[in-house]
């Protein structure tokens, strides 16, 4: 399918400016090149606008810009659809982690028409489950696995087209979990691959299994990666650092193994703050992570069977 780039200036989830050069960073670094390179077609959308700003309002005070990530959530889940439904491999430039109650959303409604089970994997060093009335950061960047979970406390935001069944999506690498997503998490059966569990298991096995689980269901697939899956060594340019992360070759073969699956149906790039880089290194590994996704590899090796 054609890629379709869709540019996010969006860093009201979260209270560090910088986000929202996003998208012009990933340019700058050349993304469109790296996929052309690898034979596809690739069509940039440009950055997408607010409107005029939904009304809403949370009774947990310390939740702040709703309206403004209540914009983003309608306009993002209407560009993802809008691509996904022209056959397109919509990847949204962020811009912080909040994108994600849009693209997800957007995914869920194109999944829900063609009657296709969606799953989601979270590529993050957090869980990001709070709900709007849990988070103690007010920070919305925290809260999409919630909504695309179909947690309560959301009442301010479209209802989620249909919540993603909590055994169809899968946390991995993560390793910054708040209390109160922690308690919640335990009431749930969503896949939790914590550093822990990849430095037990590895990087493949548990991927592998749930991308089989995807296989076998006939899914689609929507990857969300935010910059701190990696650890800060290779990708400083991340407002919420978290050590312990994936190296810069666990990465990559994670994006291997999910270009040899061929089930990633969108994709989220969240989180870089282009303020904190150094020359544009985050960026760009963030492109050549893209670009192993998308089919760029050394050697090429027959694909391999995931039965
Ligand atoms: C934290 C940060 N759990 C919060 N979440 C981040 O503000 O609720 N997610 N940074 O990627
Ligand atoms: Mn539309
Ligand atoms: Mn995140
Ligand atoms: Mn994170």
């Amino acid at each position: 399918p054609n890629t379709i780039l869709i540019g996010a200036p969006i860093d009201s989830g979260q209270r560090r400016p910088g986000c929202l050069m996003g998208p012009s960073a990933y340019r700058v670094a050349g993304i469109a090149q790296a996929i052309r390179d690898l034979g596809h077609g690739v069509t940039d959308w440009g950055d997408v606008a607010l409107g005029e700003l939904p009304k809403g309002e949370c009774p947990n005070p310390a939740v702040h810009s709703l309206r403004e990530t209540l914009g983003w959530t309608e306009v993002l889940a209407d560009k993802t659809d809008d691509a996904l439904s022209q056959g397109g491999f919509p990847i949204i430039l962020g811009g912080d982690h909040s994108l994600a109650l849009g693209s997800v959303a957007g995914a869920a409604a194109y999944a829900a028409r063609r009657d296709v089970p969606l799953f989601l994997l979270w590529l993050d060093a957090h869980s990001d489950f709070h709900t709007p009335m849990t988070t103690t950061t007010g920070n919305l960047h925290g809260t999409p696995v919630a909504y695309i979970a179909g947690r309560d406390g959301f009442e301010a935001f479209p209802p989620f087209p249909k919540p993603i069944p909590a055994d169809r999506i899968c946390l991995y690498g993560i390793r910054s979990v708040d209390p109160a997503e922690h308690a919640a998490l335990l009431d749930h059966d969503i896949a939790i691959n914590d550093m822990r569990v990849l430095d037990e298991h590895g990087i493949v096995a548990p991927l592998r299994a749930f991308l089989n689980k995807v296989r076998d269901m006939g899914g689609m697939l929507h990857v969300s990666l935010d910059v701190d899956f990696l650890d800060p060594s290779i990708a400083p340019a991340v407002g919420t650092t978290v050590p312990g992360g994936t190296t810069f070759r666990e990465a990559h073969l994670v994006m291997e193994l999910l270009h040899e699956s061929s089930l990633v149906t969108s994709l989220d790039l969240v989180e870089l703050n282009p303020f904190l880089d150094e020359r544009g290194r985050t960026a760009r590994l963030m492109v050549d992570l893209v670009a192993s996704l998308m089919g760029r590899k050394v050697f090429d090796r027959p694909t391999r069977s995931f039965a």
